[in-house]
């Protein structure tokens, strides 16, 4: 039986020849452009969203192809948010997976380019009848990929991250940032597989609440590496929320409480998948991981 450390490799180096195929290269004055959506995508990461889909898509016995050029899209999302994230305008990062940032090894212009250019493509990849051959199914995709991603999702919470450097949020409102800036993604993620399986509503829901629990578990997970974890194998700085008098999962609930809160909803999203049975073994796993990991 395949590991899940050989499950997750094997989705990040199928997602990786999608990306590869899908970003664009060339000549000329554009070539710059090229090289840094190809510098922020194919340099690491855990591809933990493609993951996701990909194992979501196996519930539904849905093509490998689709499912892979279904998490390219998402991880295209996910890669333009962090180079964007990373600008002097919002965190000012120099250090993203291990390595120099998209605008400290190229320039700002260029950074915020690549991640324009990133968040199209995304929507062009979903589009294309290659991902699924009914447009009905690509249209869902597409409108769930932009309501996660946009104004009511991703790009809100960050909005709502920005202005909480000045509040003093509770637990709750702590959950609902985080539902929008990470949960969104994840939730659209979850919900691949089912919407390019053409599942069941009843199947769906499922791994919708099994992504709420585990975008929280994730969120709080990684509270605790900026609280504790070690620069070096985190691939980015650390200890910038204290630095900010952030309030975070582990400024309320104190690292001991973080850290149980994010089994306790490990343990949830596990319990979510119950009606599939064994063949949501790889997600019970990836639940686990996302609590356990070091980076
Ligand atoms: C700038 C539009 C815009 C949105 C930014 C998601 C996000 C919103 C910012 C990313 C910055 C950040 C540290 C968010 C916290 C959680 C998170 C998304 C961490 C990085 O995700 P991983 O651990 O990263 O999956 P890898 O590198 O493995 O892909």
């Amino acid at each position: 039986m395949e590991t899940f450390d050989a499950a997750l490799a094997a989705a990040a180096s199928a997602v990786e020849a999608t990306l590869d195929t899908v970003l664009p290269h060339g000549d000329g004055p554009e070539a710059r452009l090229f090289e840094a959506m190809r510098y922020a995508t194919l340099g690491g990461g855990k591809r933990l969203r493609p993951f996701l889909v990909m194992q979501g898509a196996k519930l539904f016995d849905v093509e490998p192809a689709q499912a892979a050029r279904t998490g390219a899209a998402v991880e295209l999302i996910h890669c333009y948010s962090l180079v964007h994230d990373d600008l002097p305008a919002m965190d000012d990062d120099e250090l993203r997976r291990g390595r120099p940032t998209c605008h400290v090894q190229f320039d700002e212009a260029t950074a915020i380019l690549a991640g324009d250019a990133l968040l199209t493509l995304a929507f062009a990849v979903l589009s294309a009848p290659e991902t699924h051959p009914d447009p009905a199914v690509r249209i869902a995709l597409v409108a769930a990929l932009a309501k996660a991603a946009g104004a009511l999702g991703m790009v809100g919470g960050q909005m709502f991250d920005l202005a909480a450097e000045t509040l003093s949020l509770g637990l709750d409102e702590i959950k609902r940032l985080q539902r929008l800036k990470t949960g969104a993604l994840f939730s659209f993620a979850c919900e691949a597989g089912a919407l390019l399986g053409r599942a069941p509503e009843k199947a769906r829901q499922a791994l919708l609440a099994y992504a709420e629990d585990l975008g929280l578990a994730f969120q709080i997970a990684d509270d605790l590496l900026d609280a504790e974890g070690d620069e070096a194998e985190v691939g980015k700085k650390v200890g910038k929320d204290a630095a900010l008098g952030k309030a975070t999962f582990v400024s309320v609930l104190g690292i001991e409480n973080a850290r149980k809160e994010a089994q306790i909803l490990a343990e949830r999203a596990i319990s979510r998948l119950d009606i599939f049975g064994r063949k949501a073994e790889s997600l019970t796993n990836l639940a686990r991981f996302v609590v356990e990991r070091r980076a």
